[in-house]
């Protein structure tokens, strides 16, 4: 019940706010809204009405301005339960009969009246919490401590502000703060990041790879310093040839799996015949990525130099084409004749599985980017996939080990010096340099090594793999060396 001190003090504070000459406000679909120089009185008696249901349900409530989509010089204010959700429904006709109240002595009226229908405990041993935040609007302040003005006007009750956050934001910190777990505006960011597989794309997005942060490292440590696993171009190659083939597969009528597949490339349609089908790499491609898709999905691997314009050339080679860049740049190509194929197929094949098979590559042959690698297409192809293996990134990223690998640069006075075979995995000349390299990779167990001039940068690129990360490292780091004293490096040794 409320005593004689709660209304003084309620009294005192609501005479601050007096409810503007025929306006006539309601709780609407999301709580109220207008023109935000007609608000200070409700959002005031809305931080009161905050405070007692927080009273009544001893856990706090939030309050947020904001009017959502309507013009910056209108404003709002919406309330939130303790579950996080929106206001009790039972409780909107308190919102109205407050937020229209004609002057003091009414208004503490109905609040008298909700305190007593509620059984709300007020006074000092009472101790409520409401939760404030505000969208951007430039009367979002001042509104703000209307409502604080309004919450703390409930004795025993405090209010926190919160700042800018979104609407749900403000609801989650709510709940979150409710349930006893850590509720700042970070926190929820934290929430949803720890929650997703991140993906990366490059300053102009033709590039695209994706990565996450083990919660333990391999050796069972879980400290402050973490590593990251990288799903690279040759991994999202990888999960979409598994994909196609498996399509194939259905298509074909076979039931092998992508472990006996080894003959999978050939996979001989009825009513088409042969798809040829391959995925296309470079020299930089990962050996074990390479292995995997040979090996275990069974298709046909091409290699071309360095560069969309080659990879891309070559995909177009094939019915459908895969192609990617360990460095994230790719895409899949149809071509014409079996795209047309595969639309009638989706209409025409007799069993409902084949049919589906072929709506399913339709799919991706209208979802993919043919003109160009597209990392915005892609990362949409890769959430596809998952969703149809039903993978987390844990396992995508399991297809395969990655051989550890190392690429570093070196400045010479004069990339052009450097001139490698077609497939850049071999220098041609300077010859010695070739010999050289040959002789350090043969130090090294599993070693591979190649260097090539880039094409965007006045740099060499140097490549190494071997079996362990400190071998690839040290291979690496030596062929640099070769470089820079065989290729006329410039500035101090690598
Ligand atoms: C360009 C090309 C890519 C190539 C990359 C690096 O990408 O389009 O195919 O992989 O350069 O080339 P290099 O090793 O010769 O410097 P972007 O995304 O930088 O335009």
């Amino acid at each position: 019940m409320m005593e004689l001190e709660d209304k003084d003090l309620l009294r005192k504070q609501a005479a601050l706010f007096p409810l503007p000459k025929g306006v006539k406000f309601s709780y609407g679909t999301a709580g109220f809204r207008t023109d935000a120089a007609l608000l200070p009185s409700t959002v005031f008696r809305m931080g009161v009405l905050a405070a007692l249901r927080s009273l009544c349900t001893k856990r706090a409530t939030g309050l947020m301005i904001t009017a959502s989509h309507n013009p910056v010089h209108e404003n709002g204010v919406k309330l939130a339960d303790p579950s996080g959700g929106m206001l009790n429904v039972a409780w909107e006709p308190y919102s109205d009969m407050l937020a229209n109240a004609p002057d003091v002595e009414n208004f503490l009226q109905i609040v008298e009246h909700i305190v007593k229908r509620e059984n709300i405990q007020s006074g000092n041993a009472a101790s409520g919490e409401v939760l404030l935040a505000r969208d951007t609007r430039p009367s979002g302040e001042a509104l703000v401590s209307a409502a604080r003005q309004g919450v703390e006007a409930v004795r025993g009750t405090v209010a926190h502000d919160m700042g800018v956050l979104t609407t749900p934001q403000l609801h989650w910190v709510v709940r979150s703060f409710n349930n006893g777990v850590p509720a700042s505006e970070s926190d929820y960011f934290h929430q949803l990041s720890d929650s997703f597989r991140c993906a990366s794309i490059d300053g102009d997005a033709d590039r695209l790879v994706y990565f996450y942060i083990p919660e333990k490292h391999e050796d069972g440590y879980s400290g402050p310093v973490c590593t990251l696993h990288l799903l690279d171009g040759d991994k999202i190659a990888a999960i979409f040839g598994l994909f196609i083939i498996g399509q194939l597969h259905i298509l074909a009528g076979s039931k092998s799996s992508v472990s006996d597949a080894t003959t999978a490339h050939k996979a001989v349609v009825p009513g088409y015949g042969e798809v040829k089908f391959a995925v296309v790499q470079t020299a930089y491609a990962n050996g074990a990525s390479t292995n995997y898709i040979k090996q275990v999905l069974g298709l046909e691997v091409a290699t071309t130099p360095t560069g969309v314009k080659h990879l891309h050339k070559k995909a177009e080679q094939y019915d459908i084409g895969i192609y990617f860049e360990a460095n994230g740049h790719g895409t899949i190509l149809f071509n014409e004749i079996f795209s047309q194929w595969l639309q009638d197929a989706s209409v025409q094949q007799k069993e409902a599985e084949h049919r589906q098979a072929a709506k399913r590559l339709v799919a991706v042959n209208e979802m993919v980017n043919q003109a160009v690698g597209d990392a915005l297409s892609g990362i949409l192809m890769v959430e596809v996939v998952l969703r149809y293996q039903g993978w987390s990134v844990e396992q995508w990223d399991s297809m395969y080990k990655d051989l550890p690998s190392r690429q570093l640069k070196v400045k010479v006075k004069d990339r052009a010096v450097i001139i490698t075979t077609p497939d850049e995995t071999r220098v041609a000349s300077p010859s010695s340099l070739q010999e050289a390299i040959d002789t350090e990779v043969g130090k090294y167990k599993g070693g591979r090594a190649f260097v090539r001039p880039s094409g965007t940068e006045d740099v060499v690129r140097v490549y190494a793999e071997a079996s362990s990360q400190q071998s690839a490292d040290a291979l690496a780091q030596a062929v640099c060396v070769l470089v820079y004293h065989l290729a006329g490096g410039v500035g101090p040794e690598p």
